[in-house]
């Protein structure tokens, strides 16, 4: 498996002969390689997959789909130990996070097995003497570009609906977190997919993600990743009429009123940014707070701050390494930043205490007052970085919350009933939590945003209609 692809169910050379470094973020150091899949691997994978298409797949019943990815859920569950010391080791990921991780990986396939023969069509009542049926059909080839982050929970999520709605699928993975999707794509085999129905070419995105984005015989791209590259999916897919799914991140709000059960709030707050070192879409990385109880809550939330422990695959820890130096140039640069800006650093985790040798560590750090319209108020650090600045009302707080470019999800601590309704309703973003935050990964729960966050909706059962395409037949029978 080491530095190949896996197409047509079989692992095979790149055809460039050449492979890329992995990188344990906890050390910096080298542990394997991976293929550097290009644009000739991502032609033989679309073309493995459309026989696929045309072949097994295609004349499974979907009851038979499901029945195969409930398998692949349980080979996954396990595997778990086995799947989680690989992703904890290849994203730098604290065991406790791995671990979920993997647990929503199945559960996805497990959700998405089960969803497979559950989508009806519809009949619509028409003229005299016609039948009307709605079907759903899958699209083809679906193209999958998945970022370095959640690896797992991203192949779950877009692969799961997919395969579940019939179509084929051609995964990229990111070229730093790609060992437990080429697992996994063994154990997809094993679980009774069809060669050609789950291929995985690892490279780089500007050779291999560009020709799976760009080639014309793939009919459907689901990206997460960057509003850069997400501008440029959209283009490329325009180009050959295919439709794309982009999810690009967020600077998601928590917007905690006066009356709020700081007790509940507080912990999941800082959970809420601190998860997987804050390289997390949806992370609440920006904390809004009532004037009347702001600096209270600076206080206590940079008391747990204080108490992170960071450090890499252990149960006990709260914040790993990020993935790579360049993001930890990119954190560091906009830490420096908002403190020349006059943003006050309230808490900055275990830096007194010194951060693990090697790897690419940075303190876990909080700034309190940090101006309206500071590029930390508004764009996405991806890191461990909590900004938090006052509001005085609801109105002022749904402007705040409302903000940013982004729209991804958001948390709204309040005890008020009313309030809680309005202040769900007024702030623009895919996911809005009352009292809570991010609900144990709710795999059934749409996920999606406005704005720069992207748009389309993945999870739940509304992906397996942004997967499938709708046909109308129209039978006149009179
Ligand atoms: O993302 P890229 P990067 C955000 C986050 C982070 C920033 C940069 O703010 O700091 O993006 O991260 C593939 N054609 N998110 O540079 O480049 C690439 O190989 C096709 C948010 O790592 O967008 C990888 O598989 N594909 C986010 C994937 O895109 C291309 C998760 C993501 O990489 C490509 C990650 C191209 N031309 C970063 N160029 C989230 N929404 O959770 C790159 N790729």
């Amino acid at each position: 498996m080491e530095g190949m692809v896996y197409i047509g169910g079989k692992w095979q050379h790149p055809q460039s002969g050449k492979t890329i470094p992995v990188i344990d973020p906890g050390t910096g150091e080298e542990i394997g390689v991976i293929a550097d899949g290009q644009a000739g691997d991502i032609d033989l994978a679309v073309q493995a997959a459309r026989a696929a298409l045309a072949g097994p797949w295609g004349a499974a019943t979907a009851t038979e789909r499901g029945r195969i990815l409930s398998r692949l859920a349980e080979l996954i569950t396990d595997h778990a130990d086995e799947l989680s010391g690989l992703e904890s080791r290849d994203c730098g990921k604290v065991m406790t996070t791995a671990r979920n991780d993997i647990k929503l990986l199945a559960r996805y396939f497990e959700f998405y097995g089960g969803a497979a023969d559950k989508i009806h069509g519809d009949v619509i009542p028409y003229q005299r003497g016609y039948g009307v049926n709605l079907v759903r059909q899958p699209f083809g080839v679906v193209g999958h570009i998945i970022p370095w982050n959640y690896p797992a929970q991203i192949l779950g999520r877009s692969v799961g609906a997919a395969l579940a709605m019939g179509n084929v699928s051609v995964i990229k993975p990111a070229e730093d977190a790609s060992l437990t999707i080429l697992r996994v794509a063994e154990l997809a085999t094993q679980a009774g997919l069809p060669d050609g129905v789950f291929n995985v070419v690892p490279g780089y995105g500007q050779t291999a993600g560009a020709a799976l984005i760009s080639h014309p015989r793939v009919n459907f791209v689901s990206f997460t990743g960057s509003p850069q590259v997400g501008t440029l999916v959209q283009q490329e897919t325009a180009r050959n009429h295919v439709k794309c799914v982009l999810e690009l991140g967020g600077k998601s709000p928590q917007v905690v009123f006066a009356d709020a059960d700081l007790d509940r709030a507080i912990p999941a707050i800082v959970n809420g940014i601190i998860q997987n070192a804050g390289q997390t879409c949806s992370a609440g990385s920006r904390l809004l707070v009532q004037r009347d109880i702001y600096a209270d809550v600076v206080a206590r939330v940079a008391g747990r701050f204080r108490a992170l422990r960071t450090g890499v695959q252990a149960d006990d820890l709260d914040c790993g390494p990020l993935i790579n130096a360049c993001q930890l140039g990119r954190v560091r640069r906009f830490i420096e930043n908002a403190q020349g800006a006059g943003a006050r650093i309230a808490a900055q985790g275990e830096l007194d205490k010194g951060l693990p040798e090697g790897g690419f560590y940075v303190a876990p750090t909080f700034f309190a007052d940090v101006p309206r319209d500071h590029m930390l108020a508004r764009e996405e650090v991806f890191g461990p970085v909590l900004a938090a600045l006052p509001f005085e009302d609801e109105a002022d707080a749904i402007a705040l919350a409302n903000g940013t470019d982004y729209g991804l999800v958001a948390g709204v601590w309040t005890e008020n009933g009313g309030r809680q309704q309005r202040v769900a309703h007024g702030i623009d973003s895919g996911q809005v939590y009352i009292n809570c935050y991010g609900a144990g990964g709710g795999v059934e729960l749409p996920f999606g945003g406005f704005g720069k966050s992207g748009h389309g909706r993945e999870k739940g059962l509304l992906a397996l209609e942004e997967m499938s395409i709708t046909k109308t037949i129209v039978h006149h029978y009179a």
